[in-house]
């Protein structure tokens, strides 16, 4: 509690270590969390909002060596760029931490581009909880441009794509392509699809594929945005200025729609409740470790009593 002054002031200096400090708070879920969120809002109104692209996909797509392409774009316009890659704890990812600091280390030299990977150690509400508060950190010190890369397994990650600006889904060719894209809801939350690693046999065929698949399902309505479709090949930095394209012109259409407006709204109002309800919970004492909560989860998969019981016997006991 006592330092907090000065990392606040060190931080807003996009000192990497502040700001590294800051989001081990929000991992942690630290009791000071709140106060330097309200110390840091004077500067996030100066700073002005950020450009939130989420980046998600599969394990192994190409996510980190795309994001590192697109790093240098920004970079060159001398806009500050920080990356997030959320670990949402998946066995699939437990590797991966090292593997990003490689793939990113061309930057890493670079004062104006911050990389970190996140966890959620087990904070109520998990990563969807966490994310908003680290890209406001992010936001609040000056970063331009926020990168957010997150593994598309669940809906935790689609959540947290959804509060993206824009929303950009990786696949790779041979993978099960839009259909597994389908699937795991990633097409709704997607504003560019990129068909990464297109030097593999099947690119063509996803291509088609998916621009098929977006051509009957997304809304006709006049104005709307219909997700572009774009080829890379991330290692060998091919189709990244195409993907740039994409992402601005969703940008451009977000601003001139007022869709852009209406997302950081439904933002706030998704990360208000997750506060909300992470402060609720523990008002009353529920951690998702709570042993009464093992206890009639037990009933409910034996039969013995219904989820819908076992929750109002919960909040009583709690309450
Ligand atoms: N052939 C080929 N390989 C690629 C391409 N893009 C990435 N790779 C390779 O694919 C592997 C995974 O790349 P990453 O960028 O780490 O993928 P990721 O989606 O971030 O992976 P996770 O964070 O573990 O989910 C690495 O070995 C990359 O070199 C590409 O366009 N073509
Ligand atoms: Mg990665």
């Amino acid at each position: 509690m006592t330092h907090i002054g000065p990392l606040i002031d060190a931080a807003k200096q996009r000192d990497p270590r502040a700001v590294a400090k800051l989001i081990s708070m929000v991992e942690d879920a630290d009791p000071a969390l709140p106060g330097v969120m309200s110390a840091l809002l004077g500067a996030g109104v100066q700073a002005g909002p950020a450009y939130i692209i989420g980046m998600t996909g599969a394990p192994g797509v190409g996510k980190s060596t795309t994001t590192s392409a697109l790093i240098a774009h920004w970079r060159s316009r001398s806009l500050v760029v920080g990356v997030l890659a959320v670990d949402p704890t998946s066995p699939f990812t437990g590797g991966a931490l090292l593997g990003d600091r490689v793939r990113m280390q061309v930057h890493a030299t670079d004062a104006e581009v911050f990389i970190r990977s996140m966890a959620s150690r087990g904070q109520l509400g998990g990563m969807a909880a966490a994310t908003p508060n680290a890209v406001r950190i992010l936001e609040a010190v000056g970063f331009g441009v926020v990168l957010v890369e997150t593994v598309g397994v669940g809906q935790a990650e689609v959540d947290v794509a959804a509060t993206a600006d824009t929303t950009v889904v990786l696949l790779a060719p041979g993978m099960g392509d839009g259909v597994q894209a389908a699937k795991a809801g990633l097409l709704e939350v997607a504003d560019v699809l990129v068909v990464n690693k297109s030097d593999r046999d099947g690119a063509d065929d996803a291509v088609r594929e998916l621009r098929q698949m977006v051509s009957t399902t997304s809304d006709r309505q006049p104005g709307s945005w219909r997700p572009l479709v774009v080829r890379t090949v991330a290692t060998a930095e091919g189709g990244i200025s195409e993907l740039i394209e994409a992402i601005e012109a969703h940008r451009a259409w977000l601003n001139a729609s007022g869709d852009g407006e209406r997302r950081r709204q439904a933002r706030a109002a998704h990360e208000i409740r997750a506060i909300a309800l992470a402060m609720l919970s523990s008002r009353i004492g529920l951690r998702p470790d709570d042993p009464r909560l093992a206890e009639l989860a037990s009933d409910v998969a034996a039969g013995r009593i219904d989820a819908y019981a076992a929750a109002v016997q919960l909040v009583s006991s709690v309450s």
